[in-house]
């Protein structure tokens, strides 16, 4: 509920007595007793265990300085899986871990069923048995609240499913069946392609992928919230692809891991391409 009489600015006991800038959207999730306040959340998605990108992201100061790591899904179903679940784990009570529909298709892989995807069902067999324990008990939504944007839901692809398509352009009747009983930011991943949208007063943002972005290169994640700048920022890493393609193809034994790299890291797709593939 928005109560516009209420102070949009609060004084706080901090070390310096700065001031801090609260607002409605935090005073609404507070009231409701959704979890302690999050500053500053960064939003991994769709890393598809391209460990170069992994890394490259960790390394940015704003994730390193980010109070959560949200990873919403997609996680290591690519050429290094068992490297990328390494080292997320060691992020330990930082990371929040969302599955997706490929943490599903790794865990069948690895209990020895069919997988369409032929990388899927070759890193399913990578993973050690804790990987699999972990992937197969992920929750498929998470939500937190950040600051300046108040309840946020994160999912994969939709709060309700993990692998169904909606895009920047889906029509506003979609949104509201996608959406039904979300809150007023939706973080989503699965479609590897960037944007922050409106949709009937909610908020959507696909932070786009780390590992495998459609239509443009580097290691596209998302941060949210703090106390200054704008509360949601679309953000991009730039890293070697060639050095990364180089090293992914001299450790991994997949054995179609040339073309992978060909079509994620050498010459990645358009994301006219991956739409043509999404849209019926
Ligand atoms: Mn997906």
């Amino acid at each position: 509920m928005l109560r516009p009489w209420r102070t949009r600015w609060r004084r706080r006991e901090t070390p310096d007595d700065a001031v801090v800038v609260t607002d409605h959207a935090d005073d609404a999730v507070r009231d409701r007793g959704i979890g302690p306040v999050t500053d500053r959340v960064a939003v991994l998605s769709d890393v598809h265990g391209v460990l170069p990108a992994l890394t490259a992201v960790l390394a940015e100061p704003d994730v390193q300085a980010a109070e959560l790591i949200v990873l919403t899904g997609d996680i290591a179903a690519g050429p290094q899986p068992v490297r990328t679940l390494d080292l997320l784990g060691s992020l330990g009570d930082r990371a929040v871990w969302v599955g997706g529909n490929c943490e599903r298709e790794l865990v069948a892989a690895a209990r020895g069923n069919a997988v369409p995807e032929p990388i899927s069902a070759w890193a399913g067999t990578q993973l050690r048995t804790e990987h699999v324990e972990l992937l197969d008990g992920l929750p498929k939504t998470a939500t937190l609240h950040v600051r300046g944007l108040g309840e946020v839901l994160f999912c994969h692809a939709t709060p309700r499913d993990d692998e169904e398509f909606v895009l920047v352009d889906s029509p506003l009747g979609r949104w509201a069946e996608v959406l039904d009983g979300a809150p007023d930011t939706i973080v989503c991943g699965h479609t590897h392609m960037p944007y922050v949208r409106l949709a009937d007063r909610r908020t959507i943002v696909n932070p786009g992928s780390v590992g495998m972005p459609y239509g443009t290169t580097g290691a596209h994640w998302a941060l949210l919230g703090g106390s200054d700048g704008p509360a949601i920022q679309l953000r991009r890493t730039h890293f070697d692809r060639a050095s990364a393609a180089d090293a992914i193809e001299a450790e991994c034994d997949f054995p179609e891991v040339a073309e992978w790299t060909r079509f994620y890291l050498r010459e990645p797709a358009s994301d006219a391409e991956a739409l043509a593939v999404f849209t019926p």
